[in-house]
């Protein structure tokens, strides 16, 4: 067997904030892939709008840095559990891996879901303590959880051998022993080359599994894959073998490799090396890409289920089509369906309705940013309330369930277990640091989750985490009766008004500023009572031709309640969308007119009696 010393290849893995990206920033930094005079900023690999806005890596991406004549090729990929499909998608890559670790926070669910995927895939591992220049770090006890999760996990006695580094991804050092003063990250750079196996040389016919998209305004298409056999060049004759078993020649057009954040335009690439060809209109992530001499497929991407689902349809609401530049059921529906082709955890269904579209997904995060990106492109629709997907199996009615981890303080572990028992959350484990730091672990079903983190971030005033993870399928619990209030209820269509929206506001919180444009079943606040009441948040005050007081000029308003779209999503009802236009996000009933709302309830009671 012949390798190729010249090339790694690695994928950073972690659980969500553990510090991969800042790491990458480290490594092409210090490799200078950079002019000396170039800004670039932090967290680089982080390009995209969303992933800049809210501080976490969405996609998995590709770049490279040179180091002592060996280019090393970085994956770095997302920790939040939602985006898991982008770590299942792009592993396959990677030789080795760098599996980080927060000094203090040690192992985490994600921690335990990564590494099992490396594992599987055969990557060498590197160890990497992460963020060793915390205060509270507790270095020890994080190596010891480590190692237990390594003998957990491993499946054969050469997994249990990985090499420990301890870093501070921020500062941009590693160290290769504790109380080593580090100056630079090159020593984990070093270990890379020395523990991470150089790809091998497959000679052959031309072989490679497209492992993401890409597209180019001028190339059009970019598959992006390492080699496993063969050579590539420009002109060369290929074929697509795709999922359905089609099989669809062409030429590659041009030949890229990586370097830092740019592609390099290459003559030819080999085996082990990670490319970016062009000329391949209908490549999709999965498919494999041969030489036309030799038909071949590789193995498929496995990626796993989604676990919630919600409906996407055309907006509904009287408001329809005066804020978003796409707003048709044709529009939305092509769009749904070009999102498979890069996101690969996510489903698509069309249903009995024409105007909507059943989308699953692997969290609410995982919906809530194909939204958020949607509506900046111009898209306007309506989206209901997120669902656990149930199954059938073996004649029973399973549901997804889910392992959460809450780190908090004591003072509110009362009131998080209360919340969570409702939502049939079970106890699992609990620990405390001995400084009132306290890790709660619960087994909950999906279904539970639902709405669970706006009320979990107000009940610990933002001042604890919350992770979870997808842990498998198990028998139906039963509904949960929902402890959310209930709403305040535009009952005409017009402007909302100081005065209207302060008699509301005798009756809850609001969530509209006067001037807001509202319909009829809009949703314009909240109380704590039990059945939603409707109020016209457009009354203007009698004008009378004599002023009783001054007081009556300034009526004071308490701010509303805004919510972001994530918030919004969690906060409605089943019978309730959320409406979202590239300008507004709006709660409102499904069944706008009060007088149909009244009936349907009527008509549920009649049916729950009977
Ligand atoms: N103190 C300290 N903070 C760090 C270190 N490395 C990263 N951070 C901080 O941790 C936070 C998360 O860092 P990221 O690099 O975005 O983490 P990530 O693992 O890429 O996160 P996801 O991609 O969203 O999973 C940022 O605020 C970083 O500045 C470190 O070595 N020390
Ligand atoms: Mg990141």
């Amino acid at each position: 067997m012949k390798y190729r010393n010249d090339i790694r290849n690695i994928a950073i893995i972690a659980h969500v904030d553990h510090g991969k990206t800042t790491l990458v920033d480290a490594m092409l930094k210090q490799s200078k892939v950079f002019r000396d005079n170039q800004v670039v900023g932090e967290l680089i690999m982080d390009s995209n709008v969303l992933e800049r806005e809210k501080g976490i890596t969405i996609m998995a991406k590709n770049t490279a840095v040179l180091y002592k004549g060996v280019k090393i090729n970085i994956i770095d990929t997302p920790g939040h559990a939602d985006f898991s499909g982008e770590v299942e998608r792009v592993i396959n890559m990677a030789d080795g891996c760098l599996l980080l670790v927060d000094s203090i926070e040690g192992p985490m669910p994600q921690t335990k879901f990564v590494l099992r995927q490396a594992m599987a895939k055969g990557l060498k591992s590197i160890v990497v303590i992460n963020k060793i220049d915390r205060d509270n770090s507790r270095i020890a006890e994080v190596i010891r959880l480590t190692q237990d999760l390594f003998l957990e996990l491993a499946t054969s006695a050469d997994q249990l051998d990985f090499q420990l580094l301890y870093a501070s991804a921020r500062e941009g050092i590693a160290v290769t022993e504790l109380g080593m003063k580090g100056k630079d990250i090159f020593p984990l750079l070093d270990c890379i080359l020395e523990k991470v196996p150089p790809p091998q040389i497959k000679s052959g016919p031309f072989q490679m599994l497209v492992s993401n998209l890409d597209y180019d305004s001028h190339k059009g298409r970019i598959a992006v894959g390492r080699i496993w056999r063969g050579k590539i060049a420009p002109h060369d004759s290929v074929a697509i073998l795709s999922s359905d078993g089609s099989v669809t020649h062409f030429e590659i057009g041009e030949v890229f490799t990586y370097l830092g954040l740019k592609r390099l335009k290459a003559e030819a690439a080999e085996a082990g090396d990670i490319v970016a060809v062009t000329g391949l209109e209908k490549a999709s992530i999965g498919d494999t890409i041969a030489s036309s001499d030799l038909l071949e497929a590789l193995p498929r991407i496995e990626i796993g289920e989604p676990t919630i689902e919600m409906d996407f349809g055309v907006n509904s609401s009287p408001f329809s089509g005066r804020e978003g530049r796409f707003c048709t059921t044709r529009q939305l529906r092509a769009r749904l369906y070009r999102e498979l082709e890069t996101n690969l955890s996510l489903r698509v269904q069309d249903t009995d309705s024409p105007d909507t579209f059943l989308v699953k997904g692997r969290g609410e995060l995982h919906l809530a940013i194909l939204i958020e990106t949607m509506r900046r492109e111009g898209y306007e629709f309506e989206v209901s309330r997120p669902e656990a997907i149930t199954k059938i199996v073996n004649g029973n009615l399973v549901e997804p369930m889910e392992a959460l981890t809450i780190d908090t303080k004591g003072e509110y572990v009362g009131v998080l277990t209360e919340m969570l028992s409702k939502r049939q959350a079970q106890l699992t484990d609990m620990r405390n640091d001995g400084h009132d730091n306290i890790r709660l672990e619960f087994h909950i079903p999906t279904k539970g989750l639902i709405g669970f983190r706006s009320a979990f971030l107000t009940a610990t005033r933002g001042d604890s985490i919350m992770n979870t993870i997808f842990l498998g399928y198990e028998p139906w619990r039963g509904e949960i009766v929902t402890t959310r209030g209930s709403v305040l209820v535009a009952s005409e269509q017009g402007i909302a008004v100081t005065y209207g929206l302060s008699n509301a506001q005798e009756r809850g919180d609001t969530f509209i500023e006067p001037g807001t444009p509202v319909y009829e079943g809009m949703i314009v606040g909240m109380h704590a009572r039990l059945q939603d009441i409707p109020v016209n948040v457009c009354k203007e005050k009698k004008r009378t031709n004599i002023r009783s007081s001054t007081s009556d000029i300034a009526v004071k308003l308490t701010p509303p309640v805004i919510f972001s779209l994530e918030q919004a999503i969690d906060f409605i009802n089943n019978d309730e969308l959320v409406e979202v236009t590239p300008e507004n996000i709006r709660l409102r009933k499904k069944l706008l007119i009060y007088t149909q709302r009244l009936r349907n309830i009527a008509s549920l009671r009649r049916s729950i009696k009977a």
